[in-house]
């Protein structure tokens, strides 16, 4: 029975059903920088075994030093109090506990990542009043890695997690190199992250060709031929569901004829990732808008946002109608013409609210555009979360929302007479928080 046949339900009914919905329904997380503990852990836990370099992070200390913190803490005490060489030289406890002094006691911690930490440690069932994070210390020692993934899935209500596999990365790709087996985890899934093949093609050259596939700054024939076969190997060791890639707000297609990096993206683009991309039936996700390191002391937090050209976006879905686009963008600014470009190319699906748009205020704003805009054909979130306990708080806060937008316009919709169905606000649901993500992976 199609989903608008079955019973109809009264406007009363709506909130109770879309919550359950949203409650209930399981989540394919389509980007994070989350790790099986195959990748390493910093955190031993009961397994014993830690690895400063480990990708695994989780726990309290892993949570209260996240990049966005680190900015914030920042704001608070001045570089010209506390060098900033002087806080990396700390251990990660004694950063925690200086980012809990002064952003949670000294100050009110109301900021989004501040109310994270605090929605994660109520949903593990600890105590978010408790005076500082040493009992939560104790509690987190005794969990085994592998086991508290876990719990947090199901605490979460994630059913797959998918990781961000930055290749040229050294330790991630010595990793895959030494085991193939890390990425066996079934409950994770791999994405292949190319961002120096497109941003610094010179640079990937030299690396390609250190690692077997000649290729050189002028990109003839045979380096083409090289960058594909890294992009088949890499695919295939990984079983990578898609590429991806983070642009800065400047990317511009087609390129600057004056911008020779820029223009060597351009070439690899149309004639390495996305031929490889359409012969393997695989999205291309674009995450255009991070200005790199910014004030580079602050590391990981050092990032920001710059406003991005959407026409660029729209130029790679007609010029490659047979490819297939995923597109996240970082400024608010973007939001509303990347909707609208989603209404002009099926073969684009936008997705989440990345990283500075990832706040309750802007989520509501951007998922309310999106359904007046797309209906129920878009990905309205990803975690993006870098320690496993984020999962916790990323997906209950964003939760709430999507429950709260789809409760008043499935109630706008009953306004016309035509109440929804059981059924059809329990597949949006299931949709937008996982079902629309595995379509577009499968091309259906
Ligand atoms: O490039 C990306 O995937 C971004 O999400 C960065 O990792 C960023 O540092 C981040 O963690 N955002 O939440
Ligand atoms: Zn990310």
């Amino acid at each position: 029975m199609s989903p608008s046949s079955s019973p109809q339900v009264d406007k009363s009914q709506i909130e109770r059903i879309v919550r359950a919905a949203v409650e209930r329904e399981a989540v394919v997380d389509m980007h994070t920088h989350l790790y099986p503990p195959t990748f390493g852990t910093t955190l031993a836990g009961k397994s014993g075994k830690s690895d400063p370099s480990g990708m695994l992070l989780w726990g309290i200390d892993e949570l209260l030093t996240y990049h966005y913190l680190v900015a914030e803490v920042y704001r608070v005490v001045p570089a010209h109090k506390l060098p900033y060489e002087q806080f990396w030289k700390m251990s990660k406890r004694q950063q925690a506990d200086h980012i809990w002094k002064n952003l949670f006691i000294e100050r009110a911690p109301i900021s989004e990542a501040c109310r994270g930490v605090l929605t994660t440690i109520q949903k593990l069932g600890l105590d978010p009043s408790d005076p500082t994070p040493d009992g939560w210390r104790k509690w987190f020692d005794q969990q085994d890695p592998s086991d508290y993934i876990d719990r947090v899935m199901k605490v979460s209500n994630v059913k797959s997690i998918t990781m961000t596999n930055a290749v040229f990365d050294d330790n991630e790709r010595e990793r895959w190199n030494s085991n193939l087996r890390v990425g066996s985890d079934p409950r994770f899934t791999a994405v292949l992250r190319i961002d120096p093949l497109l941003r610094d093609w010179p640079t990937a050259a030299k690396k390609l060709s250190s690692w077997g596939y000649a290729a050189d700054e002028k990109l003839g024939a045979s380096s083409i031929e090289s960058a594909k076969k890294f992009l088949r190997d890499w695919l295939d060791k990984m079983k990578a569901v898609y590429i991806a890639v983070s642009l800065p707000p400047e990317f511009r297609y087609p390129a600057d004829p004056n911008d020779a990096i820029a223009r060597a993206g351009q070439a690899v683009l149309e004639q390495v990732i996305l031929p490889v991309c359409a012969e393997r039936n695989l999205p291309f996700a674009m995450m255009i808008g991070s200005k790199l390191r910014v004030n580079p002391q602050l590391r990981d937090g050092g990032d920001m946002v710059g406003k991005a050209d959407v026409q660029s976006v729209v130029g790679l879905c007609r010029a490659f109608s047979g490819n297939r686009f995923f597109c996240t963008m970082l400024a608010r600014e973007n939001q509303h013409e990347l909707c609208v470009a989603a209404r002009k190319f099926g073969n684009l699906m936008v997705f989440g609210c990345w990283w500075f748009v990832n706040n309750p205020s802007l989520i509501e704003e951007i998922t309310r555009m999106r359904i007046e805009l797309l209906g129920t054909s878009f990905i309205p979130q990803h975690s993006d979360a870098r320690v496993l306990d984020q999962l916790i708080y990323k997906w209950e806060h964003s939760r709430q929302i999507i429950a709260k937008v789809l409760i008043d316009k499935f109630g706008e919709m009953a306004g016309t007479g035509r109440t929804p169905s059981q059924q059809q606000m329990e597949e949006t649901v299931r949709l937008m928080l996982g079902g629309n993500f595995e379509n577009f992976l499968k091309g259906s």
